[in-house]
C-alpha cells in the first residue's frame, strides 16, 4: 500500500505544508531543512469535548496509547508530542484532528452485487465528503466509550441512511453488521489529507456483503455530513478519499469465487 502521498497533499482548509520529497519521508532520513508548517485548527485549540488538551503532558496515561501502525506506545519526541510513524507530512501541530497521535476511525465499506444486470458489477456505498467533494466510504470517528462495532453501524445509519426503509430491511441491516458477516480489511494507517507530523487517522476498515435481496431493495439517503450517497462501481476510477481506494480493492478481493483461478 502506498503511503504517505495524501498526508503530504494540500487539504482545502490547510496553509500550505513544508515540501517533503519522497526520499525525506522517513525520519530516519536527515532532512536539516526541514521546517514544518505549525497549524492546529483554531476551532480544535478552542478545545472541544471531542480533541485533546493543549499540551499533550497533561493527558493521563497519554503514553500508553497503543497505535494500530506500529502495534506499540507512541513514539515521543523530546516536547513529549507523538511523532507520525510512517514519517514527515510536512506540518506540525494536530491540524484539524483533534487528538494527538492516533486518532480512531471505523469505515463499513458495504457491497452488492448490481441487482439490474446480469454481467456480475460488483458496486459500494460511498459518499460524497462535503470537506474535499470527495467520494468516500461513510465512515468516522469512534467515539468515547464506543466500540468499533457500534461505531461502523452507527456511521452508516448516519451517513447512508438518512432515508426511509421497511421494518424488514432495518432487521436485515442490523444482522448484515453482526460478527459473523464482518470482514476485516485493514487496521492501521490511514493516508489522510489532515494527518501532521503529530497527529494522524487510524482506522479498522470492515467489508459487509449484502444478500442478493438485500442489495436490491435497500434504500440509500444522505446523512448531514455528507453531501451525497450512492452505489458506486468498485471497478471505476472514481477518485476516492485518503486511502480509501485501497481498502475497495481488498474488499473486491473478497468477493472473488474463494476456488476460482485468481
Ligand atoms: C478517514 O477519515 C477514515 O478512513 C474515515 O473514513 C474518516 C473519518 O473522519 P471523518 O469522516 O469523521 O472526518 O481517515
Amino acid at each position: 500500500m502506498q503511503t504517505h502521498i495524501k498526508s503530504r497533499s494540500q487539504h482545502p482548509l490547510y496553509p500550505k505544508r513544508f515540501t517533503v520529497p519522497d526520499d525525506k519521508i522517513s525520519w530516519s532520513v536527515e532532512y536539516d531543512e526541514y521546517t514544518p508548517i505549525d497549524y492546529t485548527s483554531p476551532r480544535v485549540l478552542e478545545n472541544p469535548v471531542w480533541a485533546h488538551p493543549n499540551d499533550p503532558s497533561s493527558i493521563l496515561n497519554f503514553e500508553e496509547t497503543i497505535s494500530y501502525t506500529t502495534n506499540d506506545k507512541l513514539i515521543l519526541d523530546s516536547n513529549n508530542f507523538p511523532i507520525n510513524p510512517i514519517g514527515r507530512t510536512g506540518m506540525k501541530g494536530r491540524g484539524l484532528l483533534g487528538k494527538w497521535g492516533p486518532n480512531f476511525a471505523a469505515d463499513p465499506i458495504v457491497t452488492r452485487w448490481r441487482p439490474d444486470t446480469t454481467e456480475n458489477i460488483p458496486e459500494f456505498i460511498g459518499i460524497k465528503r462535503k470537506d474535499t467533494g470527495e467520494c468516500a466510504i461513510p465512515g468516522g470517528m469512534v467515539d468515547p466509550g464506543e466500540s468499533v462495532s457500534q461505531t461502523l453501524l452507527r456511521e452508516f445509519k448516519e451517513e447512508a441512511q438518512n432515508c426511509e426503509n421497511s421494518h424488514e430491511i432495518k432487521k436485515m441491516i442490523n444482522d448484515l453488521f453482526s460478527p459473523q458477516n464482518e470482514e476485516l480489511v485493514h487496521r492501521g494507517y490511514v493516508d489522510d489529507p489532515r494527518n501532521t507530523d503529530n497527529a494522524w487517522m487510524e482506522t479498522t476498515a470492515v467489508h459487509y456483503h449484502c444478500s442478493d435481496i438485500l442489495g436490491a431493495t435497500l434504500n440509500i439517503g444522505a446523512g448531514d455530513d455528507a453531501a451525497d450517497v450512492k452505489w458506486i462501481p468498485m471497478l471505476s476510477k472514481t477518485k476516492l478519499y485518503a486511502s480509501h481506494k485501497d481498502f475497495i480493492i481488498q474488499s473486491l478481493a473478497n468477493m472473488l469465487p474463494r476456488d476460482g483461478p485468481y
